[in-house]
């Protein structure tokens, strides 16, 4: 079978239509969750796009707030409480729960 060019252009433009939704199927959703005075993963990667969601699942408050302050901040998440971050450009953000310094994390944006 001969590819005419004009069957050509037809698959290139199907191709390229089809970028989109495969770039909107990357984007995950990453669960951290808090226990124990401690954030499980503490280091997380994930790619541009991705969004991460604290789930607070101990009996007092937590937050996670980047380093430089300039990033994210969740502010306070009660117990059973959750929230969630999208991270659009690419970096590696060191945070900390506000009230407890000692509770460290990171997330990498590859
Ligand atoms: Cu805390």
């Amino acid at each position: 079978m001969t590819t005419t060019r004009r069957n050509f252009l037809r698959t290139g433009a199907a191709t390229l239509a089809a970028l989109p939704v495969l770039a909107a199927q990357a984007q995950t959703t990453h669960t951290v969750t808090i226990k124990n005075f401690a954030f499980s993963p503490a280091d997380l990667t994930i790619a541009a796009g991705d969004t991460v969601t604290w789930v607070n699942d101990d009996s007092t408050s937590h937050s996670a707030w980047e380093d430089s302050g300039n990033t994210f901040d969740t502010g306070l998440i009660r117990p059973a409480g959750s929230a969630s971050q999208t991270f659009s450009g690419t970096g590696s953000f060191s945070y900390r729960c506000r009230p407890h310094g000692n509770m460290r994390g990171s997330i990498t944006v590859g």
